[in-house]
């Protein structure tokens, strides 16, 4: 049988005919699924991560190499067997390179910076006397108009206590006030970790540090405010405190920051064989976090669409379409999959009959939650269910395996399917659970190949849900007549269209991030 199968692959790889292919099943491509060719595309990441600082994420030279090899797999070796598309979009890229706060007496000061901040001039950053603000532990401190009368802040960095409002309030007041730079100094006890702040492996300042939880000031306020340095509860009293008693003096907050836009890609591509009038949809975001190599978060979903992909190739499919997407910028709030909705026409959004999102589906310690919120979900889902709960194989590389039991979980806010929930496509995915509890890797460095080949929970759960999803794309794909139609109206009586309205409100994705949007499920993204 295998023998027969590459023999009948090579002949089609050869003329591009199809003469003698046989039809898919979805028991075929189930046993089709090997872990070893999963396994390779988790090694091709982690090299690929190795290569660029342990990362693979959104605007960097590690987000292009992944995206190039997913081109060059899809685009130039299956071309006869897919038509891709690449789909560009543009998004704020940032980080801050460096952040320094010096004290009056020339001592450094532990501080953080926040997501988005704003550059000093450098290399001397801002040398400016600082002025206290009054703490209103209430209402939020300098969050609003009337607590900053008779403050006099033109010329001054000004000291502010975090809390209450959102931090960008208060930077826009003190903006508005005509202040160099805020020092913002937190709510709670706890200090930064050093002396200085911690430079990672980038040669980029960590977000967190110590025990000061990390904030962003929105990417909708780049080049709306003036710089921030985030300092602990004790260094902020501490010089409140002078200036109460009367002293004045001098502090320079340097940040050497970059906010800007760079491009993104979607890689999309469908089936040559099958129907251009129903497509059944499956994707993974392929970009990593900024500090993380991303192999559980997200090579191994990418990995699952390239393993089915190859097993779907070599059959006739003869009624829908698959459609494999690999988004860019997931991690940045699922700006690629908000894009490619976005610019979805009427007719297209139609054609799209199920959407399977697979995002970190190999946690160490995995559970088998599987996405769906009504019965058009269910339509998917169910067909995951009942594989997961029939089907689990014993590997024959481990002893005993546990059962792990699959259960149906409502769709969250931090996947590539909230565009598609937003404009009514039935949806359904997977989620082996994240930090701390499933993945204690996520995130961080050591989410590489080895948080994956090494645990046994992540090897069958990859193996488990690659076989479950590519039974079930083939299912949908030869029959999706039990799946309804598309959700036109969002259940929003406010709303008169609601879709045109979505439509219109994804010409920038920039600021949908910003807004809240109660339309069809999939709450907003920050
Ligand atoms: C479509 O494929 C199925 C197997 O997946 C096969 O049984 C059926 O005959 C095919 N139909 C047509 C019209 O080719
Ligand atoms: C990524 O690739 C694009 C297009 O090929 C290029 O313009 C951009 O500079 C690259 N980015 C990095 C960080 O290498
Ligand atoms: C950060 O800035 C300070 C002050 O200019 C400088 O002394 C230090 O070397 C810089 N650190 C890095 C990592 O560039
Ligand atoms: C403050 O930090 C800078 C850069 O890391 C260093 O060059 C300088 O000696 C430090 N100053 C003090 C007083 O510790
Ligand atoms: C404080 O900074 C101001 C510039 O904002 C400068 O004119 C002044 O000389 C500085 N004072 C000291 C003591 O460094
Ligand atoms: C802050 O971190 C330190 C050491 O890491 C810990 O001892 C302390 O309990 C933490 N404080 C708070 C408020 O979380
Ligand atoms: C923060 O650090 C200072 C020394 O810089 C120390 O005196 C203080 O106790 C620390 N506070 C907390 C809450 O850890
Ligand atoms: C679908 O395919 C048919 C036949 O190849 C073609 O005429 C039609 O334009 C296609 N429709 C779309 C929406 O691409
Ligand atoms: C995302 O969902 C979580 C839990 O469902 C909720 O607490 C949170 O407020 C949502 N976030 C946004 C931005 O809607
Ligand atoms: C944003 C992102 O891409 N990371 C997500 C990985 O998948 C889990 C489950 O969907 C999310 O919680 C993460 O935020």
């Amino acid at each position: 049988m295998k023998l027969l199968s590459s023999v009948l692959c090579a002949g089609i790889l050869a003329t591009g005919v199809v003469a003698n292919t046989p039809y898919m099943t979805p028991y075929i491509i189930e046993h089709d699924i090997e872990w070893k060719e999963l396994n390779n595309w988790l090694w091709k990441f982690h090299y690929v991560a190795h290569g660029h600082r342990w990362n693979r994420a959104f605007g960097t030279s590690g987000d292009n190499e992944t995206r190039e090899l997913l081109v060059f797999r899809t685009r130039k070796l299956l071309r006869k067997h897919l038509d891709t598309t690449i789909q560009k979009f543009t998004h704020m890229y940032e980080h801050t390179k460096n952040i320094t706060l010096t004290g009056p007496g020339g001592q450094n000061v532990s501080v953080m910076t926040l997501e988005y901040n704003h550059a000093t001039p450098l290399p001397d950053g801002i040398s400016a006397p600082l002025i206290d603000t009054p703490v209103d532990d209430e209402r939020g401190s300098a969050c609003f108009k009337d607590q900053w009368e008779g403050v006099d802040a033109a010329g001054k960095i000004v000291l502010v206590k975090r809390g209450k409002c959102a931090i960008s309030d208060k930077l826009k007041l003190a903006t508005a006030h005509g202040a160099l730079a805020v020092v913002l100094y937190n709510q709670v006890p706890g200090n930064t970790t050093g002396p200085m702040p911690e430079i990672d492996s980038r040669g980029h300042v960590e977000l967190t540090s110590g025990n000061i939880t990390a904030a962003t000031l929105g990417v909708g306020n780049v080049g709306k405010l003036v710089p921030v340095g985030l300092i602990g509860l004790h260094d902020g009293l501490a010089w409140s405190k002078r200036l109460a008693a009367g002293e004045t003096f001098n502090v320079t907050l340097l940040v050497d920051a970059i906010a800007e836009e760079r491009e993104g890609w979607n890689v999309i591509a469908d089936t040559k064989r099958g129907s251009n009038e129903s497509y059944i949809m499956i994707g993974a975001h392929y970009d990593s976090g900024p500090n993380s190599p991303g192999i559980n978060d997200n090579a191994t979903g990418v990995a699952v669409l390239l393993e089915i992909m190859r097993s779907i190739k070599k059959y006739i499919g003869n009624t829908s379409k698959v459609r494999y997407a690999f988004w860019g910028a997931g991690k940045k709030g699922q700006i690629g999959s908000l894009h490619y909705a976005s610019q979805l026409t009427e007719d297209e959004a139609d054609r799209i009959k199920f959407y399977i999102n697979l995002d970190m589906i190999a946690s160490p310690k995995p559970i088998y939650a599987i996405y769906a919120d009504d019965d058009a979900d269910k339509a998917g889902a169910e067909i995951m269910f009942k594989h997961l709960t029939t089907k689990q194989e014993q590997p024959f590389f481990y002893p005993s395996k546990p059962s792990y039991p699959a259960f149906y979980a409502k769709h969250g806010n931090t996947s590539d399917y909230v565009a598609f929930r937003k404009i009514g496509i039935p949806t359904s995915g997977f989620f082996t659970g994240g930090a701390t509890e499933n993945d204690e890797c996520h995130g961080m460095r050591c989410d590489d190949l080895y948080n994956v080949v090494n645990k046994y929970g992540s090897l069958y759960s990859l193996e488990d849900i690659a076989r479950a999803v590519g039974y079930t794309v083939a299912s949908l794909a030869i029959d999706g007549s039990k799946i309804p139609p598309r959700k036109k109206t969002c259940g929003n009586p406010a709303s008169k269209d609601g879709v045109l309205r979505t439509f219109e409100e994804w010409e920038d994705t920039r600021r949908m991030m910003e807004k809240e949007r109660p339309c069809c499920g999939g709450s907003n993204v920050v």
